[in-house]
């Protein structure tokens, strides 16, 4: 398969994280729909109440949608905006991770648990204690052990936050300064909680130096995603307000990482955001753009690509049009 695809043209669905579970390639996107709020830059306008599954048996066969698996009314410390989501697979339980806001509106990453890939998940009473901001990826390492990879900057609040603390008057730092980034956590053996104080996950430039605010094509903005290739640990993420997947390579799951490049060149459409995984010996980009609903960023459509590396383990770019 060389040609991007696009997986569900029946409906709206965007951040797809692609896993393999059971034989099968499980999707699970945030479901995008017509809410009528207007756009602005907190994204008031992303405002997701429910997610479906999908799966496929093999990378070009039939979608099959699983129906809704989890829905906003469901979640007993919901506010609003179910964004970006991932599922994990431990001990013969499915965990669904995801992005809401609380009833203060700040938002919480929040975990749900089922027996099946497909899901129904049913979630717990609280969001993961400590949790905060957006855009979960669990990553299992060869060891069994589970990450978790979150956050996001404008909308996705990390700018109010410092040392895991909300901190009042805590904003975006400036054009020289250190850029925010992506936090890790290593997950509970129950999978329900951090196992450790969030950590700061560094990007660093060629010279070794942790990259700025103002490099706004290479700092970090959201969606987080990590994979392992030949034994190293590839960070990717999107830097938003710049519309480009650039991805970032360390030597273990809490890095340091150092940038590498472009996965992705911009999609029609404001935000971009990714999932990559490997299929009998293929890798391969999920991801979304806002081609089919003609360009409204809010209502977005998943696709997917393949993926393919250099022979030093760099990623060849991917054009997004
Ligand atoms: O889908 C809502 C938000 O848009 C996600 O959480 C972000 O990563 C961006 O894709």
């Amino acid at each position: 398969m060389n040609n991007t695809r696009y997986l569900f043209p029946n409906d709206y669905m965007a951040d797809p994280s692609a896993h393999v579970f059971e034989g099968k390639i499980y999707i699970y996107p945030s479901h995008d729909w017509e809410s009528g709020i207007p756009e602005n830059d907190n994204g008031d306008h992303f405002n997701m109440k429910d997610y479906h599954v999908f799966s496929m048996e093999h990378i070009a066969g039939e979608v099959t949608d699983h129906g809704k698996v989890l829905s906003l009314e469901d979640i007993p410390w919901a506010g609003r905006q179910l964004w970006d989501s991932d599922v994990a697979h431990k001990n013969g339980k499915y965990y669904m991770y995801f992005s809401l806001k609380d009833k203060t509106d700040v938002f919480r990453l929040g975990v749900a648990v089922s027996d099946k890939p497909y899901g129904p998940f049913v979630p717990q009473d609280q969001p993961i204690k400590g949790s905060y901001s957006i855009d979960p990826c669990a990553f299992q390492d060869d060891d069994g052990a589970y990450y978790l990879y979150f956050g996001g900057i404008w909308g996705g609040q990390l700018q109010f936050f410092r040392n895991n603390k909300m901190v009042a008057g805590a904003d975006l730092p400036h054009f020289h300064e250190q850029a925010l980034s992506a936090k890790v956590a290593r997950l509970s053996e129950d999978m329900l909680e951090f196992d450790e104080e969030p950590r700061e996950l560094q990007i660093l430039d060629e010279n070794g130096k942790p990259l700025t605010q103002g490099d706004t094509e290479r700092r970090f903005f959201e969606a987080s995603w990590m994979h392992k290739y030949k034994g190293k640990y590839y960070f990717s993420y999107s830097t938003g307000d710049t519309h480009l997947l650039c991805y970032a390579i360390g030597d273990n799951p809490y890095g340091p990482f150092t940038y590498q490049g472009v996965i992705l060149t911009p999609v029609v459409g404001w935000t971009t955001h990714h999932s990559i995984m490997e299929h009998n010996g293929r890798w391969y980009l999920f991801h979304h753009d806002s081609v089919p609903s003609d360009g409204k960023t809010w209502l977005r459509s998943m696709k997917v690509v393949e993926l393919q590396y250099n022979a030093n383990g760099t990623i060849k770019t991917i054009e997004g049009q």
